[in-house]
């Protein structure tokens, strides 16, 4: 039970400063029906994730990844946004340009809430990328009709758009994901592990630079110690409780 004292600090934090940024992991979009990554329901066929979102997997068995990706594509096409995504879209919608949100998430659903200043920092589930051509398109067809896709304009292998371990996150998108940290004065983490560099020293670089920390997250994680504050529970309760009028 969280006490109400610390929501209310929350808020205050929130209603005096000038600039906010979010940071969300898998968590947030736990109660839209979609398993994280390291909690319950995340293992698929018995295949830890950390075992398909590499290039080495993709290389060895593309048709096994993208198996995986277009479950989860499916998954994702039937879930709709929880009151954790509308919540920061609505801060969003308060603070216009004195607010970033920075998710890992590739399932689209805080733009699908309404949210238009979101950094994705490990790409979108609903890009694919041409592994001979490099061209970059959207794919939204659920299943796709072939495994794995081949690319329109050459017939080169597809991969889905998304950052896997051992590659780098987009340049610009992290620039603005650091530049957000360094300025903003409040941080929300929610619902990641933070355990996944480089978007976990986000952080850590919004403190050296004065932030404040609010973690929200069902468990503790590495993080908790270096936050100011720490909300134990659900995103989709307690970013209403922090965020709404
Ligand atoms: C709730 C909740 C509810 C549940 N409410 N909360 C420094 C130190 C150590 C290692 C490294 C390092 N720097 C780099 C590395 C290596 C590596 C790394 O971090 N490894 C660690 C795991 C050890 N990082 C990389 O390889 C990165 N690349 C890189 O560094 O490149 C360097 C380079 C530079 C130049 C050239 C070349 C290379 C890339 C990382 C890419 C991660 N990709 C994935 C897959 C994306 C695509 C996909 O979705 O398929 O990203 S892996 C996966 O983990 C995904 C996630 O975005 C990411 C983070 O997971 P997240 O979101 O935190 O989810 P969970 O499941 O871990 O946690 C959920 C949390 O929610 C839990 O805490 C729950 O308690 C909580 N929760 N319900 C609130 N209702
Ligand atoms: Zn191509």
């Amino acid at each position: 039970m969280i006490p109400d004292s610390d929501i209310q600090t929350a808020r205050e934090w929130l209603a005096g400063a000038s600039r906010v940024a979010a940071l969300t992991g898998a968590g947030i979009s736990a109660e839209s029906g979609i398993p994280t990554f390291r909690g319950p329901g995340g293992l698929w066929r018995n295949f830890r994730p950390e075992d398909l979102a590499t290039p080495e997997a993709f290389h060895r068995d593309p048709n096994l990844v993208w198996e995986w990706y277009d479950w989860r594509r499916g998954l994702i096409a039937q879930a709709r946004p929880n009151l954790g995504h509308y919540a920061l879209a609505e801060l969003e919608q308060k603070m216009g340009g004195r607010f970033m949100l920075i998710t890992q998430n590739v399932d689209g659903l805080h733009n699908r809430a309404g949210s238009q200043r979101v950094l994705k920092l490990h790409g979108d589930i609903w890009w694919t990328l041409c592994t001979a051509c490099g061209d970059v398109t959207s794919d939204y067809r659920v299943p796709l009709p072939e495994l794995p896709p081949r690319c329109a304009k050459c017939g080169g292998l597809l991969r889905p758009g998304v950052v896997w371990f051992g590659e780098a996150l987009p340049a610009r998108t992290w620039e603005q994901a650091e530049e957000a940290a360094r300025s903003c004065d409040v941080l929300i983490v929610a619902g990641t592990s933070a355990v996944v560099y480089p978007a976990a020293s986000l952080a850590p670089l919004a403190k050296r630079y004065g932030a404040r920390i609010i973690e929200i997250n069902t468990e503790e994680t590495p993080l908790s110690g270096a936050a100011d504050l720490c909300l134990r529970g659900a995103s989709g309760e307690l970013l209403p409780r922090i965020i709404a009028s």
